[in-house]
């Protein structure tokens, strides 16, 4: 019998457009469905490095702007091996914000070029599907204040989304866009198809390298 792995699923969106929301309904789907599946995140701040990353984006401390990209890259390698044990064994990854937010974020800042901030990240675990939720302005707005973390800010998010849209051009990625303006079952549906035919798929082709 030839072994089955797992898909790597990413949902990647500016603040605001229900990322969390939609990965965890994604992954109770998925588990009703048969398919062994759990939720990921970056930054994923339970280890040391992540540790520096939340303190940062908590305000609480500071760090050289390249410094911290390296930090969020180093975070997701360090994540690695883990990750592909489980899609080894068959358990679909469903993941909020991946190497896209590290490179939108970071080169949304001033003197930094997509091409630098990608390099870290080359060779990653490369995902089966990318989904970017986009919600419009004015439904981002009805949807509550920025909270006082890091990077919550409006002028500082449009810049993002800007990045995002200029990564969402290479066709390499298994790019889907979400309108994420509507309501969140029906959000959620539009998921559930896409991840249910990819996760079909992804079984029987080997995990790529992302950015290679
Ligand atoms: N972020 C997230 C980055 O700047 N780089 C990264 O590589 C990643 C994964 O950290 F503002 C930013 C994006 C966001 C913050 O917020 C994390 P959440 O609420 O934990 O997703």
């Amino acid at each position: 019998m030839t072994s089955r792995r797992g898909a790597l699923i990413v949902l990647e969106g500016v603040d605001k457009a229900g990322k969390t929301t939609q990965c965890k309904k994604l992954v109770q789907t998925l588990l009703e469905s048969g398919r062994p599946a759990e939720m990921m995140r970056f930054p994923e701040r339970s280890t040391k490095i992540g540790q520096l990353i939340s303190s940062y984006l908590e305000n609480k401390s500071n760090l050289e702007d390249h410094t911290v990209h390296l930090l969020f890259s180093a975070n997701r390698w360090e994540l690695v091996p883990l990750m592909k044990e489980k899609l080894e064994q068959g358990i679909t990854l469903v993941v909020d914000r991946y190497a896209f937010s590290g490179v939108a974020f970071t080169s949304a800042k001033p003197g930094f070029t997509l091409d630098w901030c990608m390099k870290p990240d080359v060779g990653l675990p490369k995902p089966d599907l990318v989904m970017f939720l986009k919600v419009n302005p004015a439904e981002a707005a009805r949807r509550g204040h920025f909270g006082t973390e890091r990077y919550e800010n409006c002028a500082f998010q449009n810049i993002v989304l800007q990045r995002f849209e200029e990564l969402m051009m290479d066709s390499a990625v298994n790019w889907q866009v979400i309108d994420a303006s509507r309501n969140i079952e029906d959000v959620h549906e539009e998921i559930k198809n896409y991840s249910q035919k990819v996760a079909s798929k992804a079984v029987t082709e080997p995990i790529g390298h992302l950015w290679t």
